[in-house]
């Protein structure tokens, strides 16, 4: 089963290569049936529901058409960008924010973190997932005149897999960025 989840790489769209790996442990092959719970609950720390659903309230549902919670984001990149220079004039650090996209459309953009190579942003933004949703965090650069998009961490398109894990990761060269992903 670890090997599964190892493999469980979906494709991702990255200015430097992004994998995008699922946090979560899924119900492996697809037995269970319902939630998996003796009496058909389910569990959202072990979210083996089936298909496109969702363990919500301890009952499977519709993963897509609903409302999700973006929030935890943590991002952190390299010292310099992937041209060998400072991310801003004379060695600064970069002065961080994040926008959220679901099909190209900003949903959510965090405040901005000034002269720091990582940072936190709690959110929440939230963003309707339907089925087929891409959905796409971008990490930027504010600068004073064009900013800089350092990464982008996708899923294109988001899975109901993928939503029952709750969290995203992408990671790749010493950049990174995971955040929760919680169904309202
Ligand atoms: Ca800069
Ligand atoms: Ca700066």
């Amino acid at each position: 089963m670890g090997d599964q989840r190892l493999g469980r790489l979906v494709r991702v769209v990255a200015l430097a290569c992004i994998a995008l790996l699922t946090g979560c442990e899924d119900g492996g092959g697809g037995g269970g049936g319902g939630g998996g719970g003796p009496d058909g609950s389910c569990s959202p720390s072990a979210d083996r529901c089936p298909g496109e659903t969702i363990c919500i309230s301890g009952r499977c549902e519709s993963a897509f058409g609903r409302l999700y919670s973006i929030v935890d984001v943590s991002v952190s990149v390299p010292t310099t960008d992937g041209a060998g220079d400072a991310w801003d004039a004379f060695g600064g650090a970069p002065d961080l924010f994040v926008t959220v996209l679901v099909n190209g459309s900003i949903v959510g953009t965090s405040t901005t973190r000034s002269d720091t190579f990582s940072a936190n942003f709690s959110g929440p933004y939230n963003a309707t997932l339907i089925g087929g949703s891409d959905l796409v965090v971008e990490v930027w650069d504010e600068d004073v005149s064009v900013n800089d998009r350092i990464f982008t961490c996708s899923a294109s398109p988001i899975s109901a897999d993928l939503l029952r894990g709750r969290s995203l990761r992408c990671n790749s060269g010493g950049f990174a960025v995971s955040f929760q992903i919680d169904p309202r």
